[in-house]
Formats: structure tokens, sequence, C-alpha cells
């Protein structure tokens, strides 16, 4: 894209230095071929290329993993809920094999949330009513802190988790492991409401009070 953007600067800028160079030989040229050429032929051309190429990159990019490491994620006002293919689960906490692909299922039981672990690669948002699929992978055995990363409420900050990789040999052992202590969410209840509401309930009792409207 870099590439190509170039080119066309550089031919912009040419011709122009051309125009301004050859102003009488420019009577010549019909400027019908040049609008139709250079403003309709050459854009459409151009643009149709990098957009068959972009499509081509995009299928290339895009998560299709015959892995078996296919976890649910599920991201919730506040918290990120993991759903392993044997049924546990798991809260701010996810539990994937190192050193191979694995994916991560992102869906929303709220509002929108954004999945983001920096050290694995690319950001994915979490959608209710819609499953977004993501291949990552972690070359190492280790922890890897992740992030809410699009705004979803007063819990948003602390929307933290971790992704726990381990060695891919060792990783069904250890999901049976955490199986003991596998459990079902408990539901959320929010902790505090809104701000807004606080004032807004101030506001409409001082507002009663003084129309004396019961
Ligand atoms: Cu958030």
């Amino acid at each position: 894209m870099l590439g190509g953007a170039v080119a066309i600067l550089g031919l912009v800028l040419a011709v122009a230095l051309y125009a301004l160079r050859e102003r009488h030989g420019l009577r010549d040229i019909s400027a019908r071929r040049v609008l139709v050429g250079w403003g309709l032929v050459f854009p459409l051309v151009t643009l149709a290329l990098l957009m068959g190429f972009a499509f081509l990159r995009g299928e290339q990019l895009f998560a299709r993993s015959s892995d078996e490491a296919v976890i649910a994620v599920r991201a919730e006002q506040w918290r990120w809920v993991a759903i392993y293919p044997g049924g546990g689960q798991t809260i701010n906490t996810i539990h994937v094999p190192a050193g191979r692909d694995f994916t991560l299922e992102l869906t929303s039981g709220d509002v929108i949330h954004s999945f983001w672990v920096p050290r694995l690669g690319g950001k994915m948002d979490a959608v209710p009513g819609k499953t977004n699929r993501m291949v990552l992978h972690a070359d190492k055995p280790g922890r890897y802190r992740g992030v809410c990363a699009e705004y979803c409420g007063i819990g948003h900050a602390p929307m933290q988790m971790v992704v726990i990789a381990h060695p891919a040999e060792a990783y069904a052992a250890a999901l049976a492991e955490q199986a003991g202590s596998f459990e079902p969410p408990p539901q959320v209840l929010n902790p505090r409401p809104a701000p807004a509401a606080t004032i807004i309930e101030q506001w409409r009792d001082y507002l009663l009070d003084l129309t004396g409207i019961e």
C-alpha cells in the first residue's frame, strides 16, 4: 500500500511539474482523454487491484484453525468467563497451550467489550449476539496479562484477565487438574449504581420537594 501510494504521488508530482514547464504543449492533449483515462480508468483499476489484494490477505489472516484448542470467551460487565471444550469454566484466567495455535470464540453477555493481550497479538471486540473467532499463539509457557480495551462501564478499568500458557504436552493435564476447581460463575450483580443515578435521584427528590408533588 505504501509502495503504491509513493508511486502514485511521484507520478502526480511529475505530471504537475511537467504541466508547469510545458504549459504551451498541453493544448494538444485532450482534456476528455485525461479525465476518462486518469480520472476514471486508472483509479478503478488501481483500487480494484488493491481491493483484491486486501481480500486475499484478509482471507489468509482470518482465523481458521482446525486446532482442537477452542476456548469460548464470554465478556460480561465486568469479567471474562472462559469455557473449555469439556465444559469447565474459569473466570479472568484463560488456560491455553503454548507453542501452538489456539482459537478463542469471543462473545459478550451485555455490552461491547474488547479482548486484548498485547504480548499475544491483536485485539478483537466481544459483541453481544455475535461470535468473533481469533487465533492466537503463545510462543512460550508463561503468564500473559490482558485487558478489556473497549470502555464498557464503571467496572471497565479493573476488567483484566491473565492468559496462562502451559507447555503443549502438559495442557490436557493442566486442564484436568483445573477441572476440580471449575465452577459455574455466579450471577453478576452490579456492585453499585452508576454515579449519575444518584445525582438524578437527588434532583428528582429536590424537584418533587419544591413542587410539592407526591
Ligand atoms: Cu471494558
